[in-house]
Order: structure tokens, then sequence, then C-alpha cells
């Protein structure tokens, strides 16, 4: 009896901890582009329910591009960012904020390029996590990355809903 309440008390601290503290707190990202050069930053910032994501790029093409979190945290330029693999959560048919069947625990809002070829957002997820586990936690072993596609992601095509090809990508690390 003793023992059975002494177990309830340590799950419910257990549970406490988990929701206000996700481990380490922020992580960030160099954004490097098609030509291997930085051109801008992403900043994660976990709070008691979520991820605050602030993102920052120069030199893009102007318009309404697709943003994900890949599940790899790797980012080469010469294989057009495939490296950073699919969206982290990828699961058939998935994909899409707007999706009945999804979304990927990747997926994000778009990012608007201006006609300066300067983009900025900021961006709130629930799925995503830094260091506290799980599926959406970005600073999992093999690591995970922000991307940025060349064309707005309409939240429902499948599978990446219709956001063509990788033009920027990020290596999400602790800070
Ligand atoms: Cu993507």
């Amino acid at each position: 009896m003793l023992k059975g309440a002494a177990f309830a008390v340590s799950v419910t601290l257990a549970g406490a901890a988990q929701a206000a503290d996700h481990g380490s707190h922020t992580a960030s990202a160099k954004i490097i582009g098609l030509e291997n050069t930085e051109i801008g930053f992403a900043n994660f910032e976990q709070g008691p329910h979520g991820v605050m994501i602030h993102i920052r790029v120069t030199g893009l093409e102007p318009g309404k591009k697709g943003v994900h979190l890949h599940n790899h945290g790797l980012c080469e330029h010469q294989e057009g960012f495939t490296t950073a693999r699919g969206h982290i959560g990828l699961k058939e048919g998935g994909h899409g904020l707007m999706n009945p069947d999804g979304p990927e625990e990747g997926d994000l809002p778009n990012i608007f390029v201006g006609a300066d070829g300067i983009g900025e957002a900021e961006m709130f997820t629930t799925m995503v996590n830094i260091g506290g586990g799980g599926v959406g936690d970005l600073l999992d072993a093999d690591g995970s990355t922000l991307m940025i596609h060349a064309n707005a992601d309409d939240h429902v095509s499948q599978p990446i809903g219709g956001s063509g090809p990788r033009v920027a990508c990020g290596v999400i690390e602790k800070e």
C-alpha cells in the first residue's frame, strides 16, 4: 500500500517535470543555401507547451516558401540537401497542417520572402521539443534540420505540399 502510494507520487512528479522542462531550452541553426554560404539563422526556444522558432534568411527568391523540420541533421548542398532525409514524424499520407490525416511532427507554416530576398518569420509548434525525447525531439541521436523549400507548401498535397526543391538548410544544434 505504502509502496503503491510512493509510486503514484513519483509518477506525478515525473509528469510535472516533463511538462515544465524539456531538458535543454534553446537550440539554433545556421542556415546555408545551395552555394554552401551562410544565408541566415533559425533560433529555437522551448516553452511549456511547445517550441517557438525565429527564422531569418536572405538572398532567396521572393515568394511564399515551405518550411519543415527534417529528421536527419545533415545539410549537404551538393546533394540538394536530400541528406536531411524526410520530415520529422514522416508518415504515408500524413503531410500537411491542413491535412485531415496529418500533420507530421515536422510540418510548419510557410515563410514569406520579400522582393529584397529577405524572409523572416516567427513560428510556434507543439509537435516538437528540444531535448525532451520522443519522435519530436529536435536533438535526438541523429539530429534534425530546418529546411526551406523553393515553393509554398499548400499544407495538403503529398508528400511535401508541392513545395518543390530544397533551397536552404540548417542543422539544429544545442546551445
Ligand atoms: Cu521539407
